[in-house]
């Protein structure tokens, strides 16, 4: 049996790849962050007592800004692939918090790149780049694109990228980078604007709120399903030579056309619901991202099989149905689903 180790199980590609690895048979470690609430939700599904002798899906805590954990969860559980997926995954809060971004995200990296290393684990190493590092650089973006980072956040994945592909090229690590263009999901977190506008337009259609307040409505995003990008990652870990690969659609929309598409496809008028409020704006925009993808197509037989519209729509009706659950839950359980935060 594989064993797999994932940093960041609990984020929106962690659950889906743990998904995708128990079902491909594996045993699957995850590290999670002590929080003080729960933040497992995303994988509760899958969570096994580990006290069963069968079980297959086990989580430890561990930090990417504490080298001693990952050093201790690396030599104790020898997995054949590590996927490194954790991080401080938000551009705009990245501005906010730039130290401890590039602590978690880019030294985060060089920690368990260095513990693999030093403990001599001849492991495969998938490391979840970003299209975010390419930037003001215009589109069609390829594995052979220029990077031109515009925030902490994508300062940090270049440095990771970089440093996965020195640690290949300087020690034969076998370590792949997939660089995934934006993927989202019914798990995407609350923030990120795809599940802001879903989940305030299904709030707006059952009468819970009236106002979606947005930042830049023009800037363009190859969106695809996170499901069909987990594959992938799955995919660059089974190639007997290691390699980096754009992961997208071929596709981009602006943020103003999914506004549209979610509003329309619940009978309202965006226009009335939709305001602009200018502390989203960031210091410094990313305009338009555009995978090209046609290497992952060539080499690793990889295609998304979900398409815009679809995704749109599956995530509305996740949102619906969610909001349509709780409802039915009364004051209370209302009270405990409005989260803060934007
Ligand atoms: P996500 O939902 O924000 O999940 C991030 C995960 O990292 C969560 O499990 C989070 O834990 C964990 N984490 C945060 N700080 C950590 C730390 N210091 N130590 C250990 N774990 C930590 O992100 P995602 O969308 O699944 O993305 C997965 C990875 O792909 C990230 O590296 C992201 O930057 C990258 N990426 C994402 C996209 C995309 O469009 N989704 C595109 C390109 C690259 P908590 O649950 O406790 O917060
Ligand atoms: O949904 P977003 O916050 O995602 P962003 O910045 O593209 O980053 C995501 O994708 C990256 C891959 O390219 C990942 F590496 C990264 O971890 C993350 O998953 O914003 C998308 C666009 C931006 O141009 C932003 O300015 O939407 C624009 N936007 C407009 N109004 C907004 C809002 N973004 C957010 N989060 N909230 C708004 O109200």
């Amino acid at each position: 049996m594989k064993r797999a180790l994932i940093t960041g199980i609990t984020g929106q590609d962690g659950s889906y790849l743990a998904e995708f690895l128990m079902q491909k048979g594996y045993e699957v470690h995850g590290i999670k962050r002590r929080s003080s609430s729960f933040n497992t939700d995303r994988v509760n599904s899958i969570y096994e007592d580990r006290h069963e002798s069968d079980a297959r899906f086990f989580l430890h805590y561990g930090d990417l800004t504490d080298g001693s954990s990952l050093t201790r969860l690396l030599t104790r559980i020898q997995p054949d692939e590590v996927y490194n997926l954790g991080a401080q995954s938000h551009v705009r809060v990245s501005f906010d918090v730039p130290e401890y971004t590039a602590d978690s995200v880019a030294m985060g990296t060089l920690r368990l790149l260095e513990s693999i290393h030093q403990a001599g684990l001849p492991c495969r190493f998938y490391q979840a780049s970003s299209s975010e590092m390419y930037g003001s650089t215009p589109p069609p973006q390829n594995e052979l694109t220029a990077f031109h980072p515009r925030s902490p956040y994508a300062c940090a994945k270049v440095f990771g990228h970089q440093l996965a592909v020195n640690y290949r090229e300087s020690y034969g690590l076998h370590a792949s980078c997939g660089i995934l263009f934006n993927h989202e999901s019914p798990r995407r977190g609350e923030t990120f604007v795809t599940r802001k506008i879903t989940r305030a337009a299904a709030r707006i259609k059952l009468g819970l709120q009236d106002k979606l307040y947005l930042g830049n409505l023009d800037a363009k995003r190859d969106w695809g399903f996170a499901g069909d990008y987990v594959r992938a990652m799955w995919m660059m870990l089974q190639q007997d030579t290691p390699d980096d690969y754009v992961i997208g659609t071929g596709e981009s929309h602006s943020v103003r056309e999914f506004v549209e598409l979610t509003f329309s496809y619940l009978d309202l008028d965006w226009r009335r619901y939709v305001a602009i409020d200018p502390r989203y704006f960031r210091p410094a925009e990313v305009d338009h991202l555009h995978g090209d993808p046609s290497k992952a197509r060539r080499v690793l037989g990889w295609t998304p099989e979900v398409s815009f519209a679809e995704l749109v729509v599956m995530m509305i009706e996740s949102d619906l149905a969610e909001l349509n659950r709780t409802l039915k839950g009364g004051p209370e359980a209302m009270r405990a689903a409005v989260g803060v935060g934007d």
